[in-house]
């Protein structure tokens, strides 16, 4: 945990979210900014700083996170439709929370390449 990050806020329930899965590896919330109709981002209760983090000693971390996203997505109803996963890391990246998350978008046509 990281006293001032805002996910693990809202992972220890500090900051009120709208969840929509939780289990011992992860919490998903509706991001407060949504860009699509469904917008979840799926963050590992531990904290992690980003993609860039990875290592053998804690890929299943992203594996499950990833799972979780493809969960979230049938549960929402746009797994037939489809649906982009993003992850930003860093300032070019367009990372504005430094604790890993994905981004589950869908619910309406995606373009690319992104902005
Ligand atoms: P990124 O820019 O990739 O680091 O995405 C961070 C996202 O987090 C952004 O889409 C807005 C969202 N966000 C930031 N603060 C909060 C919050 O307090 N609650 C919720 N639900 N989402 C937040």
């Amino acid at each position: 945990m990281s006293e001032n990050c805002v996910f693990c806020k809202i992972v220890r329930g500090d900051i009120p979210s709208t969840k929509v899965y939780e289990d011992d590896l992860a919490l998903a919330f509706r991001d407060i900014t949504p860009a699509a109709p469904t917008h979840v981002l799926i963050v590992p209760k531990q904290h992690i700083s980003s993609l860039a983090e990875i290592s053998d000693a804690n890929a299943e971390v992203y594996a499950g996170l990833l799972k979780i996203a493809a969960q979230v997505a049938r549960d929402e109803g746009i797994a037939e439709s489809g649906y982009r996963v993003v992850t930003n890391i860093g300032d070019e990246g367009g990372q504005s929370v430094h604790h890993l998350h994905f981004h589950l978008l869908g619910g309406r046509k995606m373009t690319w390449p992104p902005g």
